[in-house]
């Protein structure tokens, strides 16, 4: 088996010191870091994801996956800057004003991670202006929020409106999920994408940058 598939495999099982040191030795052995981002990291991320999505793995599982995907990004992430080798996407994602869940919403900044984006993380509680002047100072253009209540669902829609007032919407694309909200409630706020679980936000992002 390859070093790189061996970092996937050890990935998928969540065995965090091993792929550290996977990696560590992928770079003694001379491979490039993006190889290693891509062929090895990535690719465990994306059967993680995948699995995830057919409930054939459950949320522990892709956090001890997520923590292993950590570790090799610690030694990983020098060497890439060194490299030049650029995110996919940059995307700031949080959950939006008056809601305090972020269990959701830190899966799915671990999964966008682990398919190579950049994540300006904005925390929880965030208001309008926080997830927009994020995304100006970092050139994000994916706005990603989750919501867990009800009564914060409408929130998302004013991130959308503060976007069109200021001109940028269609500019910074806007990405909704969370257990309460739903494709038809995306399309009648106007988000740009809207995605049930972590592994299908990073499919949603990607068809973002896209389009
Ligand atoms: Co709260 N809570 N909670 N809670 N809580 C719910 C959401 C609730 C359904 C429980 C219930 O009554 N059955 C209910 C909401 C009812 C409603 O609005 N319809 C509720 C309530 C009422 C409250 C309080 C108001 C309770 C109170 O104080 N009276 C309060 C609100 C506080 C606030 O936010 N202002 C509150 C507080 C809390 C805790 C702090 C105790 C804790 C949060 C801890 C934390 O997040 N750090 C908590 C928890 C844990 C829950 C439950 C039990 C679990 C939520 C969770 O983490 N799920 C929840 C009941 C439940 O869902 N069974 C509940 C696991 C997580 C992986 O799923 O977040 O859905 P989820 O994320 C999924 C997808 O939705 C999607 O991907 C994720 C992974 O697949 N997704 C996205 C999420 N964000 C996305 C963004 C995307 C795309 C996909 O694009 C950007």
């Amino acid at each position: 088996m390859s070093i790189t598939s061996e970092i996937a495999e050890n990935l998928i099982k969540g065995q965090a010191p091993k792929v550290k040191e996977l990696v560590q030795a992928a770079l003694e052995q001379g491979l490039s870091p993006a190889t290693i981002l891509n062929e090895g990291l990535i690719a465990g991320m994306n059967v993680v994801g995948e699995r995830f999505k057919k409930n054939e793995v459950y949320v522990p599982e892709v956090l001890i996956a997520a923590r292993a995907m950590k570790m090799g990004m610690e030694v990983l992430k020098p060497r890439l800057a060194a490299a030049g080798v650029q995110p996919i996407g940059k995307v700031v994602l949080g959950t939006v004003k008056g809601d305090l869940h972020d269990i959701g919403k830190n899966l799915v900044a671990m999964m966008l991670e682990g398919a190579g984006f950049q994540v300006i993380d904005c925390g929880i509680d965030c208001p309008a202006e926080k997830f927009i002047k994020a995304a100006q100072d970092s050139g994000a253009t994916i706005i990603g929020m989750s919501a867990l209540l009800t009564t914060t669902m409408p929130a998302m829609k004013q991130v959308i409106d503060a976007l069109a007032a200021a001109g940028l919407k269609g500019k910074i694309k806007t990405l909704i999920g969370g257990a309460p909200v739903t494709q038809s409630y995306a399309d009648e706020i106007g988000a740009d994408g809207y995605a049930p679980d972590a592994a299908s936000a990073v499919d949603a992002a990607k068809s973002l940058l896209r389009n």
